[in-house]
């Protein structure tokens, strides 16, 4: 996920766009440096720096530095591209001004829509993790098909599956990974779920499925997704013992948020968490963090 970009020129920010910001670093001492860095780069290359779960990629071209800021999970092969076809897009435009002292005076605002283009273009991996039967291909349909309603009955996935969701999230749009959670497919997870961006742990509020997230997911979302941010669902609130979603993110170490999946009118609720994870408006773990 691209959360921002910084463009500098001799030391002054000529354009920036934050979309959702790095929390509890110095974020202006980090990009003076990483742009001092950026200035020694020949025209032209790509290099990164790794910052707790941040990614800074930057760029130098026509004395002018171009640093983005990312999620340090997304895949860097996509960000790259990214950033060829951002500085490719600002260069069109103004060129002829950065070769004069033109630049001193140029508004740059308008180049806005254009990164917020190229952000949309990369989709955001969202993983949909836990044991089989729980909800998460009800979550993804209840997410993707608003009009047929949500499943009701048991259809166990098959390895994976995976859709695009285009919603009220812009400049984002996700591209949500519905795991299979039947214990033969997790050995699977691994090679699905890289450069996953955020972490949605579905449980059925039931203390044996909570059991079950803890010893056979955690270690795969752990070593695959470490600087993933995620939340759980406690879903199946409807049905009679179910923990509450307090006691769900107690137990599992991740902010827990209450759902009945199989609902229509839990659409909304569920949309806005998924806004809310990508925003960071709400509270979530940092999947390396989570503590058992
Ligand atoms: N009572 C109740 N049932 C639900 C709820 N959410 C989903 N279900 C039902 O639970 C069953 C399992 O749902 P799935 O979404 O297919 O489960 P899954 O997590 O994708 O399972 P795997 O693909 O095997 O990993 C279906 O019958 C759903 O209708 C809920 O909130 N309450
Ligand atoms: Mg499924």
């Amino acid at each position: 996920m691209i959360r921002a970009i910084h463009i500098f020129k001799e030391g002054q920010i000529i354009f920036e766009d934050v979309i959702v910001p790095t929390k509890d670093l110095d974020t202006s001492a980090i990009l003076m440096l990483v742009s001092s860095s950026a200035k020694k780069l020949q025209e032209w290359k790509i290099d990164s720096m790794e910052i707790e779960r941040y990614r800074y990629v930057y760029l130098n071209s026509h004395d002018t530095q171009f640093i983005m800021t990312m999620d340090r999970q997304a895949s860097p092969q996509k960000v790259s591209e990214a950033m060829m076809s951002l500085v490719s897009k600002f260069m069109t435009a103004f060129e002829k001004i950065l070769e004069t002292d033109e630049w001193k005076t140029t508004d740059f605002s308008p180049f806005g829509p254009g990164f917020r283009a190229v952000v949309s273009r990369i989709p955001v991996k969202v993983i949909l993790a836990g044991h089989g039967g729980t909800g998460k291909t009800t979550l993804l349909e209840l997410a993707t098909l608003p009009s047929k309603g949500p499943p009701q009955e048991y259809i166990p996935t098959f390895f994976g599956d995976k859709a695009l969701l285009k919603a009220d999230f812009d400049p984002y749009i996700f591209s949500m990974f519905d795991l299979g959670g039947q214990d033969r497919f997790v050995q699977e997870w691994s090679k699905i779920i890289r450069s996953g961006v955020m972490v949605v742990i579905v449980t059925d509020s039931t203390t044996e499925n909570i059991e079950w997230t803890k010893r056979v997911a955690y270690p795969v979302l752990k070593t695959e997704l470490p600087y993933a941010r995620a939340i759980a669902i406690a879903n199946k609130q409807d049905l009679p013992g179910a923990l509450s979603p307090e006691e769900v993110g107690k137990q599992l170490g991740v902010p827990g948020y209450g759902m009945q999946a199989n609902q229509a009118d839990f659409r909304d609720r569920w949309l806005k968490l998924l806004k809310e994870l990508a925003f960071e408006t709400i509270e979530s773990a940092v999947v390396g963090e989570i503590s058992e």
